[in-house]
Order: C-alpha cells, then sequence, then structure tokens
C-alpha cells in the first residue's frame, strides 16, 4: 500500500468535532441549534460508526448521573461534594457543577427519544444508587446517536459527519488549533480538516498498561480497545495544559470478564468478602482514617475501596468475592408467601443477567462458561488494569475554562471548556479535573462545550489558511508508517520481524511491559517509586526513537501504528505528572512507595504542558479554588 495513492480531501467547516462518542454527540446535538441560528457549518468525524463507537458501544445499564433536582432530594452541593471526596479533594468544583445543573435535562431527552429507564409503579425513575438510575440500555448508543445525526442532517449542507476517519494530528497556526489531519480506515483518502473551532472528544485510553487478560483473553479489557489515547494526545501535542494526567481509574470488576459491580453494591446491596467470608471494608474501617478527611467519608471513595481489597490480596486472603447469593436472599427473605418469594427470586435473577447482558455479554457467558447462577453461588471480583477515563472516577484530560459565574479568572478565560490553547475545546473524557459525568454527564458537557465553540466561531471570524507545505508535511507524516514498510519489506521473510521496523502490536507489547512494571501496573501492585519512574521514563524515551521506525503493511495496521503513538504520549505525561506529585493521594489507583503518606500541601493539581517548540515538559501546581462552598461563603 502506497502513500502517494491516498487522495487528500480538504474540508471545511466553522466547528470541528472530533470524535462521535457520548461528548460529541452532545456537542452535535446542541451546537446544532446555534450553528442554525448563526449559519454555521459542523463537521464531526469519528474513527469508528457513530451507532456502536467509544465507552458506550456495547449499552450500558444504568446512567450513573442523574440528580432528579425537581425532586429536591439532591441538591448540585451534594453531587459537587460527593465528586469532590471521591477523588481526594483534587477537583474542579466549578467544571462538576456546571454538569450537574444541566444533566437532569439531558436524561429528560434521552428518554424522549427512546432510552428504556426503569420506572416503579408511580412511574418514577428507579434507582441504583443516590447518582444512579437504571436503564434497559443495550441499544442506548444508538439511540443517542441517532438524535446526533438527524440535528447535523437537519443542517442540510452545514451539517457533515465522517465516520471510520481516524484522527492523528492537530494543525496549528500561530499558537491556534485551526483543525486536524486523520485517513479514511475504509476509502484511500487522506483528511485535511480545516476549522475556526475544534473541540476534542476522542475518549480515553486503553491498552497503555499491561491488561490482566493474556492468552487466548487478549484484548479483553475493561475500557473499550478502540479508544486509544487520541484526546490526550491532541491536546498535549496542541500545547496544551493538562491537568490530573496521574489520576487514573482503576475499576473493580467481575474477574476476567470485567462485569459491571455497580448494580450489586447500590441496587442489590450486595456485600464484598474476602475468601474467608469477612467483609474487608468492616474489618480494615481504621485503616481509612489515615486518609481523613476523604476516607472516614461516605460513600468511601472508589480508589480507597480498591486499596483495601488490595491490603487482603496481599495478606492472602483472596479470592475476593462478589456475594450475590447472599444478596439475593436477602431480597427474598422477608417474603412470607413461597410463590411471591419465587416470582421476586425470578425477577431478581433475570434483572441480575440483564445487568450485564445490556454493557459487558462476555460477563453473562462467564457466568454460562462457569456454571455460575448468581442466586447460588458468589463471584469472584478483582482490581482491573489502569485506564485513563475522566468520565468515570480517573481525571486525566485538558485544563479547561470553567463557568464564569462559578469560577475567576484562574479558572474561566472567556468560552466554556475552551482550552489553554486558542480555538481547541474538550469535553467528556478528553477534559480533566471534573469526574463522574459519565454517560449523561459527557453528553452534557458537549452541549456545553458545543454551544460556547459555535460562539468562539461567530466571535472568531477568520481563520488562518493551511498552506500546501504543511499539508504535505503531515502527510508525510501520517504514512510514515506505511513507507517505512514498503521500504523494508523485503529485507525479512516473517513480514512481523525486521531489524529495520517494528510492528504496532510489538511496540504495544513493550510499551505495556514498561508501564506495568515500572508505572505501577498490576502485576506491581500497583506500587510504583521514584527510581522505578525514572527508569520507565528512560525507556520511554528508547521507545519514542522506536516510534519513528512504526511500520504498517495496510491501512488497519496504520490505525494501530497512530493509536500506539497516542499511547505513549498518554503514557509520558502520566509517568512525569506521578514522578512530580510527590506523595500517595490515590493509594487503590497507585501507591508511591518512596512517598506513602498523603500530604496536605499536595492538596493541589498536578498540570502538565508540552512546548511544541522546544520539546520540553512543564510541570506546574494550581490551587483547588473550592468555587462552591466560597461562593456560598460571600
Ligand atoms: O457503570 C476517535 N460508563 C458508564 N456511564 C454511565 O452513565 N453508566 C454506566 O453504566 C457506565 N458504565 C461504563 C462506562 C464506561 C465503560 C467503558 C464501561 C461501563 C465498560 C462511562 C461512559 O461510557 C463514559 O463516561 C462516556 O462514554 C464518555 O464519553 P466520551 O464522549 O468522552 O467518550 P466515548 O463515548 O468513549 O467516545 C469516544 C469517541 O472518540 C472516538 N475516537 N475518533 C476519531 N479519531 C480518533 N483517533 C479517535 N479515537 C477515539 C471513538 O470512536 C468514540 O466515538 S459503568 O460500568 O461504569
Ligand atoms: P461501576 O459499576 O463500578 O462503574 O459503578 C457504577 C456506579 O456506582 C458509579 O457511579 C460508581 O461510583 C458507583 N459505585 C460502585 N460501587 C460502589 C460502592 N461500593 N459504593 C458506592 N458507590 C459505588
Amino acid at each position: 500500500m502506497k502513500a502517494e495513492n491516498f487522495e487528500t480531501v480538504i474540508v471545511e467547516t466553522d466547528l470541528l468535532i472530533l470524535g462521535g462518542g457520548m461528548a460529541a454527540c452532545g456537542a452535535a446535538f446542541e451546537a446544532s441549534h446555534w450553528a442554525k441560528k448563526h449559519n454555521r457549518k459542523i463537521v464531526l468525524v469519528d474513527k469508528a460508526a457513530m451507532e456502536r463507537s467509544g465507552a458506550v458501544a456495547m449499552g450500558l445499564s444504568a446512567i450513573n448521573l442523574y440528580l432528579g433536582l425537581k425532586n429536591g432530594k439532591n441538591t448540585i452541593e451534594d453531587y459537587v461534594n460527593y465528586v469532590k471526596n471521591d477523588l481526594m479533594g483534587i477537583t474542579r468544583e466549578d467544571l462538576v457543577a456546571n454538569i450537574a445543573r444541566h444533566v437532569d435535562s439531558t436524561v429528560h431527552l434521552f428518554e424522549k427519544w427512546g432510552l428504556p429507564i426503569w420506572k416503579d409503579e408511580e412511574g418514577n425513575y428507579i434507582n441504583e444508587g443516590r447518582w444512579q438510575i437504571m436503564i434497559h440500555g443495550e441499544a442506548y448508543k444508538n439511540i443517542v446517536s441517532e438524535a446526533a445525526k438527524t440535528a447535523l442532517k437537519e443542517l442540510g449542507e452545514n451539517g457533515r459527519y465522517y465516520e471510520r476517519v481516524f484522527i492523528t494530528e492537530p494543525i496549528m497556526e500561530g499558537g491556534r488549533c485551526i483543525g486536524a489531519v486523520g485517513f479514511s480506515v475504509r476509502e484511500m483518502k487522506f483528511y485535511v480538516f480545516r476549522a475556526r473551532a475544534v473541540l476534542d472528544t476522542m475518549g480515553g485510553a486503553v491498552h497503555v498498561f499491561r491488561p490482566r487478560s493474556v492468552g487466548e483473553g487478549l484484548g479483553r479489557s475493561w475500557y473499550p480497545p478502540f479508544n486509544s489515547g487520541a484526546s490526550a494526545y491532541f491536546t498535549i501535542r496542541a500545547g496544551a495544559e493538562m491537568t490530573c494526567q496521574e489520576v487514573r481509574f482503576v475499576p473493580v470488576r467481575f474477574k476476567d470478564s470485567y462485569g459491571p459491580v455497580g448494580a450489586w453494591f447500590l441496587l442489590f446491596k450486595s456485600r464484598a468478602t474476602n475468601a474467608k467470608g469477612e467483609d474487608y471494608m468492616e474489618k480494615r474501617a481504621k485503616e481509612l482514617e489515615k486518609w481523613a478527611p476523604y476516607g472516614t467519608v461516605k460513600p468511601t471513595p472508589a480508589n480507597l475501596r480498591n486499596y483495601l481489597m488490595l491490603k487482603e490480596i496481599e495478606e492472602g486472603n483472596g479470592p475476593i468475592y462478589m456475594r450475590t447469593e447472599e444478596a439475593i436472599k436477602k431480597h427474598v427473605a422477608d417474603i412470607p408467601d413461597e410463590k411471591e418469594a419465587r416470582r421476586k427470586l425470578k425477577h431478581l435473577e433475570s434483572e441480575a443477567w440483564e445487568d450485564f447482558l445490556d454493557m459487558t455479554i462476555s460477563q453473562a457467558l462467564n457466568w454460562a462458561a462457569h456454571n455460575i447462577m448468581p442466586e447460588e453461588s458468589p463471584s469472584e471480583i478483582s482490581a482491573c488494569e489502569p485506564y485513563f477515563i475522566s468520565s468515570h472516577s480517573g481525571a486525566s484530560g485538558a485544563w479547561v475554562s470553567g463557568p464564569a459565574d462559578l469560577g475567576n479568572s484562574e479558572t474561566s478565560w472567556g468560552y466554556d471548556n475552551l482550552t489553554t490553547v486558542p480555538g481547541l475545546f474538550a469535553a467528556g473524557d478528553a477534559s480533566g479535573a471534573s469526574s463522574h459525568k459519565f454517560s449523561s454527564g459527557s453528553f452534557t458537557e458537549g452541549r456545553i462545550a458545543g454551544k460556547a465553540a459555535i460562539a468562539y466561531c461567530v466571535d472568531n471570524e477568520i481563520t488562518p489558511g493551511i498552506s500546501d507545505d504543511q499539508i504535505n508535511e503531515l502527510r508525510e507524516m501520517v504514512f510514515k508508517p506505511l513507507a517505512t514498510y514498503d521500504d523494508n519489506k523485503d529485507y525479512a521473510n516473517d513480514p512481523d520481524v525486521n531489524p529495520n521496523f517494528i510492528k504496532p502490536k510489538m511496540f504495544m507489547f513493550r510499551l505495556q511491559k514498561i508501564m506495568d512494571e515500572y508505572a505501577g501496573g498490576a502485576s506491581v501492585g500497583f506500587r510504583t517509586s521514584e527510581p522505578l519512574l525514572k527508569k520507565g521514563l528512560e525507556y520511554l524515551e528508547f521507545m519514542k526513537e522506536d516510534a519513528g521506525k512504526l511500520a504498517a503493511s495496510d491501512m488497519n495496521e496504520l490505525m494501530r501504528c497512530w493509536e500506539n503513538i497516542h499511547r505513549l504520549w498518554q503514557a509520558e505525561s502520566h509517568i512525569r505528572t506521578m514522578l512530580f506529585r510527590e506523595e500517595t493521594r490515590w493509594p487503590g489507583y497507585y501507591f508511591r512507595t518512596d512517598f506513602p503518606e498523603m500530604k496536605s500541601e499536595w492538596e493541589v493539581f498536578a498540570n502538565c504542558k508540552w512546548d511544541p517548540g522546544s520539546d520540553s515538559w512543564q510541570m506546574i501546581k494550581r490551587e483547588v479554588p473550592g468555587m462552591i462552598t466560597k461562593k456560598q461563603e460571600e
């Protein structure tokens, strides 16, 4: 496959939305409204097909962010405090509050578009936990993407979406982001998208760390294999300031097939125990005091729930079990009528299976394959490998502008969700320090960012042109792996092993091994230290050199090459930020053995920025502003 055979296609737009996931769909839906008003053009680009792209591809069984503000039970402040506590004090309250105050309307739209939400006899949503509601969500992404596509189609010539086009690199001019380049993974086309405003919503990152699944299970992970760090790469390469790049997410999941635990803990009120049947959250409650004030608040932060579980395993008390049989029995124990109890049992069983079938089908297959009946036997749970997903319980992403009414000049610089780079916005997993937005909050943040980005386009009419030289340079860079393969493929008789190049799969294995062993992966119990991190960074430097020798024999491999370059940058920013933060703040996500305590002087954001001019990194400490609390005091 020859690079010169790819046709260059230039697409001009006002707003360019990168990604087709929850945040992108929210942005397309909302921005379409404002684009119609101001006669602006929107182009959306997804590497996959929006019906089943991103984290919601397989569907979901719950919407994890719904406040139900009109019922008066929850307040925005309650939610902000919950998120701040879960992230051990490190969160942008202004961003969390901005999403929280708009999220209910998003959920109501989802229902209007046909998403079935569980209801009780009075027609109220059925809560899983305080902030989570249950859905029949197998077709969640289809429903949401249809609404986004419809909104774009209603713009006529002014609304376009491109599917199966992989975005590789930002286009920069004088420090402003003026577009992006990418290539089709189905047609021989190189795309140059030129825009007045660019919105980065390309999700988080998986397979940066070596997964627990190996051999026949290789590739299986909790986070979708398609999200590979494009968001972080894009903003870092544009020179944007990043935040919380150290705050990975390590979910606890049903072992090996990564099934969700939320419904079991919150809806079925199940316990998790060690092999002796001891509830480690109770047994080890005192250990949480070391992490006060956050460790002692309810609910216990996700990373500390992990931490107590990891300590059990360390002490040889595994396996850890979700006590599904106990939880189900408890729900029917008080029903005196035998027939009624049997009916309830059947109902609970079907809910348990649906939880997996809605979102992690392989977990249902795992149960079937191992003859597990949840009402009869417990199931193993385990901590997964680390992922980067700021919309869940991680926090890594771009440092973005928040709402003016909840912020100050440090947190608000003009347009909601604008990064520190002119013309470049970020939302969903691409924006940092606003965790627990989940599917509904990511869509909502996309709406907020989409609206702001159209305003930016209206206010900034002129976009610099892109010269032919710039296009040719980017083309050469993007297609280099094809040329490397073509030039060297005859040197060896094995297409995958060649002294003159490295194939993306091997490159990924190498990266994962470094991250796992030096940066606190699953196989080392999530522990790391300065000497390990420094060694890891040294190895990443070699990987950067090797990245120039990546080789691709076809379009699919070309995409794999770029996915791994994106992962590499995500990895580097992660190691650098872990190194910078000289304390342990999220012990169940990663533990600094050389700084095992949480320190008050580190109750700050650890930000970082790569300078494209000098190819150097800057590490920055920023205060946690505490907007809501401050505003209330005033
Ligand atoms: O409970 C490129 N999430 C859950 N949220 C809920 O509300 N309820 C649940 O039940 C959830 N569960 C859950 C969740 C996530 C995962 C992985 C699992 C289970 C297994 C969280 C949400 O899914 C998440 O918050 C949102 O999806 C985040 O939205 P966004 O838009 O930030 O990311 P995305 O939806 O993954 O979309 C990313 C898009 O980018 C595209 N893309 N496009 C072009 N070029 C490139 N180089 C690209 N790279 C990526 C993708 O194709 C995609 O369209 S629970 O179990 O936790
Ligand atoms: P999960 O299935 O782990 O992604 O969880 C879904 C939702 O339930 C998220 O909002 C989690 O934060 C929350 N959650 C999961 N487990 C617990 C728990 N043990 N205590 C409190 N909240 C939980």
